[in-house]
């Protein structure tokens, strides 16, 4: 298959794509549970337990209060054990994947509530860190909040505007509103800032960083700010973009991109750690 653009930068996808004919033509394939090894069982349980116990305190109450319904937390859970609950809480499904796939298929699923799930996982020399998404990124850090019914809407809706914006050739500057939302967005929270993006809340170093570090930025979401704003796949966040609520982020992407990417295009693209005049910045406190 086409080697994967993710982003801002395109990486050869690690997963088995020529699975002997498995891998379907929308990119899903059968989630090969007896391929995993009792390391692999262990890595996930290893990641659950670390992981876990850093996220009182730092991760969104949402978040929280969703996690217990991955069910299994000490080998890597079947993915109908998960969608037996997720299933009748929003509609979504999670779908097994070989890794990183195309923009259109990605995009397709997401507009059909079917959540891609890749189906290996890291080696035990990757625990702290790995560039691709792998099943403990996906599932620790993406489903548990697809069951609140106002994020799983905006994940929807995302899909159905990929595809929208894959015909205007505007990817790249959605690709930014999903990195410093659903990736690495944080919430302001009554008792203070949260995190309720998958690529921090899955992170065992950068939870701690993007809520109480004073190193980076945290702007409120702008998403035309946001579109503009490159960023880095391989080091810690120098921005990060703040919402309100689910309900916020949902309200703030519901309208028609259209004038927006030209507004992107007029305005031009800004570094990852710009500093610019009439930014809204929040405060750690
Ligand atoms: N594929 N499996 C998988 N998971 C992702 O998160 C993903 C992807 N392909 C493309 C992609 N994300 C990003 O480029 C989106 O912004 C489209
Ligand atoms: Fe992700």
């Amino acid at each position: 298959p086409a080697p994967v653009v993710y982003g801002e930068g395109s990486r050869p996808p690690r997963g088995d794509y020529a699975r002997d004919g498995l891998v379907l033509a929308d990119y899903t394939c059968p989630q090969n549970y007896a391929a995993y090894t009792a390391q692999d069982h262990d890595t996930y349980r290893q990641l659950f337990d670390r992981q876990s116990a850093l996220v009182p305190g730092l991760a969104c109450d949402e978040f929280i209060a969703a996690l217990p319904l991955l069910g299994v937390k000490d080998r890597i859970p079947r993915f109908e054990e998960i969608n037996a609950r997720l299933t009748p809480a929003t509609g979504w499904e999670v779908v097994a994947v070989p890794g990183l796939i195309p923009e259109v298929p990605f995009f397709t699923l997401l507009a059909n509530r079917k959540f891609p799930v890749t189906d290996w996982i890291r080696t035990p020399e990757e625990m702290d860190y790995i560039v691709e998404p792998d099943v403990f990124h996906d599932l620790f850090g993406h489903v548990p909040l697809l069951f609140n019914p106002v994020f799983a809407a905006h994940m929807q809706a995302y899909g159905a505007g990929g595809l929208k914006a894959h015909g205007l050739g505007a990817c790249e500057q959605l690709s930014r509103l999903y990195w410093y939302t659903i990736e690495f967005g944080l919430v302001r929270q009554a008792d203070g800032l949260r995190a309720y993006g998958a690529g921090i809340l899955s992170s065992s170093g950068e939870l701690q960083h993007s809520v109480r570090s004073p190193e980076p930025q945290r702007l409120a979401l702008d998403v035309t700010r946001c579109m503009r704003t490159r960023y880095k796949i391989d080091s810690y966040q120098q921005t990060y973009f703040v919402i309100d609520s689910f309900q916020q982020l949902f309200d703030l992407t519901a309208p028609d991109f259209t004038p927006l990417y030209a507004q992107v295009q007029t305005l031009g693209e800004l570094a990852a750690d710009a500093r610019n005049a009439g930014d809204t910045l929040v405060s750690l406190a």
